[in-house]
C-alpha cells in the first residue's frame, strides 16, 4: 500500500517548483496549512550539478551528485526546519526523488554540496558509487548507449536517458544507498516520494528499494505502520510497450492523459464527459496521481502539446478549477516562476542563487514567481475538494460552453467559457443557504426543498461557481 497518502483526509499536492525551504516553511504556516493542502512536492533536495556554463537552469536539478540534502533549495538544516513546521500546520513533504541516474556523461568537477565527481569515469565519491554501480554496457542494447527507441523496453530501462549515467537498479549495494537516502528523509518526516524517471527503472528494483524503506515517523504524526507514499513518473500517453499499469504494485503513477483531456475539454466543453477513459488505458482513479500541467509539459520537456499552463490564463483557471472539482485521482497542481526559455532556472540574484518568494499585499506573488496556488478560484477549489471527499459525480448537466455537476450531496460545481451564466439547476444538495466559495460569500446561494438552486456567474476572470455542505468562507 504505497499509495496512500496521510493528511487527514487533504486532497491536493501543490509542486513548489525551484522554492528554496525557507520559503516553503512559511508558506506552509502562513497559506498552505489554513488552506487546507495536502503536500508540497518539493525539488530534489540532494547535491546536484552546478551547471554553471548553461546559466544555472532548473535541469542541473535532475543530475545527481551525492544524498547529501546541499541543494539550491537550501542545506539540511533549512531542509528539516521545513519539514518540522509544515507538519506542525498538517501539510507533509514529498521528495522528488533521482535515483535512476547520476549525472550526465562529459561532468566532472564539484557539486552543490562540495562532493567531487567525474561521470566519465563513473566516479561519485559521494556516495559512493564506482564504475560495477551502473548498468553493465552490454545489457544496453543501443549501438551508443542512449536511448532512442521508447518501443524496445531493454532500451528504455538499461541505456542512458538523455545521457546520464544510468543506476543499476539489479545491484544490492545501488539498493542499499537510494534506499538509505530515502530513509534519511523518512527520518526526518517526508511523507513520501515522486520518483522521477520510473519508467526508466524495472519494477522489480524499485519493489526491492522500497521494500527496504522504513514506515513513517510516528513522531512526525504518522500512524504506526504507515508506509510512505510513492508515485511514479511514467509518462504513458498509450502507444508504447510500457505502460503505467506495469508500476501499480510499487504505488500510483503520473496520469499523462488527464492533462490532455483537461485541455481538449476546456477547448469543447462537450468533452469534459468522459475525463477518465479506461479504454485508452489510463490509470485508474485509486492509482492515479493526475495534474494539469507539470514543470516539463509546461515549457515542452518531456511531452508538451495539448497542455494548459499558466500562461493560458482564465483558459488555466478553468481545467484547474474543473479538475479539482472532479472525482478522478489524487491532484497535483502546479505552482511555477515565469520564464523566456525552457532552460531558465528560478528567479536569481546570479550565481545560481534563488531569490526569495515575493508575497504581495493582496496575496498574489511577485519577484518572477507564478503562485498559480495562490490564484483566487485555484485555493478555493482546493477546499472545495477536501470538503466533498469519497463522493462521486451526479446531476451533470453541460450545454454549449457551460458545464456543472454535483459531487454527491456534498457539493456542486458550475463553471462558464465566457463569464456570464443564468439557469435554474439540479444541485444535489439539502434544502438552505450557502456561501458561494470563488466570491468569498458574496454570492449566497438558495438551495429550495426539491434540490434546484439558481445557478448565477458573472466574473470574466475566474468563470467559475462552488458551493459544498459545511463550507463557510475562508
Ligand atoms: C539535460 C540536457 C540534455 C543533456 C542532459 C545530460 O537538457 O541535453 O543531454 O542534461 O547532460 C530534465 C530535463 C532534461 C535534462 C535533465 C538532466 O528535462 O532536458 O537534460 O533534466 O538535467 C523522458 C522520460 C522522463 C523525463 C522526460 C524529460 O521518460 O522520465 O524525458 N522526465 C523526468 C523529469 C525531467 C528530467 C528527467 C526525467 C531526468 O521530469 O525534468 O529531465 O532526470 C516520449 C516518451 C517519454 C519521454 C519523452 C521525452 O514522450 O514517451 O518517456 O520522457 O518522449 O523524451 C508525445 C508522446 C510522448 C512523448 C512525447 C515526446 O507527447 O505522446 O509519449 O511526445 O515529447
Amino acid at each position: 500500500a504505497y499509495d496512500t497518502p496521510y493528511c487527514d483526509g487533504r486532497q491536493t499536492i501543490v509542486h513548489l517548483f525551484e522554492w528554496k525551504w525557507t520559503d516553503i516553511a512559511a508558506e506552509c504556516e502562513r497559506f498552505l496549512g489554513p488552506n487546507e493542502f495536502c503536500a508540497v512536492q518539493v525539488s530534489p533536495p540532494m547535491e546536484h550539478l552546478l551547471a554553471s556554463s548553461s546559466g544555472y537552469p532548473w535541469w542541473q536539478r535532475y543530475q545527481p551528485i551525492s544524498y547529501k540534502l546541499e541543494s539550491r533549495s537550501g542545506n539540511e538544516a533549512e531542509f528539516i526546519d521545513m519539514v518540522n513546521r509544515c507538519n506542525a500546520v498538517g501539510v507533509r513533504i514529498i521528495v522528488d526523488a533521482v535515483v535512476n541516474h547520476m549525472t550526465g556523461i562529459g561532468q566532472s568537477g564539484t557539486g552543490s554540496g562540495g562532493s567531487s565527481f567525474n561521470a566519465d569515469n563513473r566516479d561519485f565519491p559521494g556516495v559512493p558509487y564506482g564504475y560495477n554501480d551502473f548498468t553493465p554496457r552490454d545489457q544496453c542494447p543501443s549501438s551508443d548507449g542512449q536511448i532512442h527507441d521508447y518501443s524496445n523496453v531493454n532500451e528504455v530501462r538499461n541505456c542512458m536517458l538523455v545521457g546520464l549515467t544510468d543506476l543499476y537498479g539489479g545491484s544490492d549495494y545501488v539498493r542499499q544507498k537510494v534506499s538509505e537516502y530515502f530513509n534519511h528523509v523518512i527520518d526526518l518526516g517526508v511523507m513520501g516520494f515522486r520518483v522521477d524517471a520510473s519508467k526508466h527503472m524495472w519494477p522489480g528494483d524499485l519493489e526491492a528499494i522500497q521494500g527496504l524503506t522504513k514506515d513513517l515517523n510516528t513522531d512526525a504524526g504518522f500512524p504506526a505502520g504507515a508506509r510512505p507514499f510513492f508515485y511514479h513518473e511514467v509518462i504513458d500517453q498509450g502507444g508504447e510497450p510500457i505502460t503505467v499499469q506495469d508500476y501499480f504494485s510499487v504505488g500510483r503513477t503520473t496520469e499523462f492523459r488527464f492533462g490532455k483531456k483537461i485541455a481538449w475539454g476546456v477547448n469543447d466543453f462537450s468533452q469534459l464527459g468522459n475525463i477518465y477513459d479506461a479504454g485508452w488505458g489510463m490509470a485508474p482513479s485509486d492509482k492515479a496521481l493526475n495534474f494539469v500541467d507539470n514543470h516539463d509539459n509546461q515549457r515542452g520537456h518531456g511531452g508538451g502539446g495539448d497542455i494548459l499552463t499558466f500562461q493560458n490564463g482564465k483558459d488555466y483557471t478553468l481545467g484547474v478549477c474543473f479538475s479539482l472539482a472532479h472525482d478522478y485521482g489524487f491532484m497535483r497542481i502546479m505552482s511555477s516562476y515565469y520564464f523566456d526559455n525552457s532552460d531558465q532556472g528560478p528567479p536569481s540574484g546570479g550565481g545560481g542563487s534563488t531569490s526569495d518568494v515575493v508575497i504581495n499585499d493582496d496575496g498574489t506573488c511577485g519577484g518572477g514567481w507564478v503562485c498559480e496556488h495562490r490564484w483566487n478560484a485555484i485555493t478555493q477549489m482546493v477546499r472545495f475538494r477536501n470538503a466533498v471527499a469519497g463522493t462521486s459525480i451526479e446531476n451533470w448537466y453541460q450545454e454549449g460552453d457551460n458545464v456543472a455537476f454535483s459531487r454527491g450531496n456534498k457539493g456542486f460545481f458550475a463553471m462558464t467559457k465566457y463569464g456570464s451564466f443564468d439557469k435554474t439547476l439540479q444541485t444535489g444538495l439539502p434544502a438552505g443557504t450557502y456561501c458561494e466559495l470563488i466570491s468569498h460569500c458574496a454570492n449566497q446561494v438558495t438551495v429550495n426543498a426539491d434540490g434546484t438552486a439558481m445557478v448565477s456567474i458573472h466574473n470574466e476572470q475566474e468563470p467559475v461557481f462552488a458551493i459544498c455542505v459545511g463550507c463557510g468562507d475562508g
